[in-house]
């Protein structure tokens, strides 16, 4: 909850939603997305309620709350618990599974392939699973990669970015995206994007994967690159790594990313998310014809039979984060407000 816990302990349906969310980050550490969607938003529709929400009946007349979700909730204020959650707890190979699924990188096909190789513990890991390099780094520093980081520290790693950076090229902008942009108290990564008026891709490039990551990577404050997540999702724009401040112990992930001038509107869009709200403003582009991705805002996008795409269609705006909700006719939203 990027707001603060504050607000839930003056809602009425504090503890329904304090069960939920641990049952939406229990589906959120299985990487089942559906489903941690579903509680996600079914947990902002009750903070908006002002009376508590008792019954199944009455759980189900509310938005973003289905029929199995509404009995969830009538279970919880009934009994005080939620037995599919209570359910997770007593289940040891679903525990091995979501330690191992905090593995930076692994999913759910590696994952199993561990426990069925008979792994059941970080230390087993290491000592007898073959590990690519990102997995060695993401199991040794599991509890670094887990552990929020505070909004001060965000800022700080992003300064200790923008004064290298501004040392090799003066020109380069940086600012600080993800949750940090949204205003949250803490982040789980530090996300960065970096541009420079006037420049191409390929001197982005040049100057911050060839100059700036080295030398970071010199002094210390980077420790390693990270294998990309996947690779059909790098174009060469990306860096994914560890860094950690000179006063600091504990290693923060850290993602780089390079955007054109022209893209910089359609760019800050996608990096401020939240990915909800990122979901239902690309939906509302595709209902109004048009196109939204992290380069820009289109139109006259011809799709064939299965809606796959035929063409890119024209651009309409990438440059002005502003112009793209005035064309999209949706009233300007500033990042603290975009969290869904
Ligand atoms: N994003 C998205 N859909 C995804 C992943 C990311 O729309 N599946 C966008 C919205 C996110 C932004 O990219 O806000 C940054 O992604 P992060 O995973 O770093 O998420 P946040 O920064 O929002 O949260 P956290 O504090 O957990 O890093
Ligand atoms: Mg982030
Ligand atoms: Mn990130």
């Amino acid at each position: 909850n990027p707001m603060g816990a504050s607000s839930a302990s003056f809602n009425p349906n504090a503890r329904t939603i304090e069960i939920l969310e641990q049952m939406g980050k229990y589906y959120d550490q299985m990487q089942d997305q559906w489903r941690t969607l579903a509680y996600r938003k079914a947990v902002t529709t009750l903070r908006k309620q002002t009376v508590k929400i008792s019954t199944a009946k009455e759980a189900a007349a509310l938005p973003f709350v289905g029929s199995r979700l509404a009995d969830k909730i009538e279970e919880i204020v009934l009994t005080d618990r939620l037995r599919r959650l209570d359910s997770t707890r007593d289940d040891p190979t679903d525990k091995v599974l979501r330690l191992f699924l905090g593995v930076y990188g692994a999913g759910l096909v590696q994952a199993n392939k561990w426990i069925q190789a008979g792994h059941r513990t970080l230390d087993d890991l290491i000592a007898n699973a073959k590990l690519t390099d990102s997995q060695r780094i993401g199991i040794e520093h599991y509890h670094d990669f887990a552990t929020r980081i505070p909004r001060a520290e965000v800022e700080a790693h992003g300064e200790y970015v923008r004064d290298a950076l501004r040392k090799i090229d003066p020109g380069f902008e940086t600012t600080v995206m993800g949750s940090y942009r949204r205003g949250a108290k803490d982040s789980g990564d530090i996300d960065i994007i970096m541009t420079k008026p006037g420049a191409r891709v390929s001197a982005l490039r040049d100057v911050v994967f060839h100059k700036l990551v080295p030398r970071l990577l010199k002094d210390g404050f980077l420790k390693v690159k990270l294998a990309a997540s996947s690779s059909s999702t790098d174009d060469g724009t990306k860096w994914h790594g560890v860094s950690c401040l000179p006063s600091s112990a504990t290693w923060r992930r850290l993602d780089l990313l390079l955007v054109p001038e022209e893209e910089m509107g359609a760019a800050l869009l996608y990096f401020t998310g939240n990915d909800i709200f990122n979901r239902s403003i690309r939906l509302l582009a595709s209902k109004k014809g048009m196109r939204l991705n992290q380069r820009g805002l289109y139109k006259d996008v011809i799709r064939g039979k299965n809606r796959e795409k035929l063409n890119e269609g024209t651009l309409l705006e990438g440059k002005e984060e502003r112009r793209i909700f005035e064309i999209l006719g949706v009233p300007w939203r500033e990042p603290t407000e975009r969290i869904c």
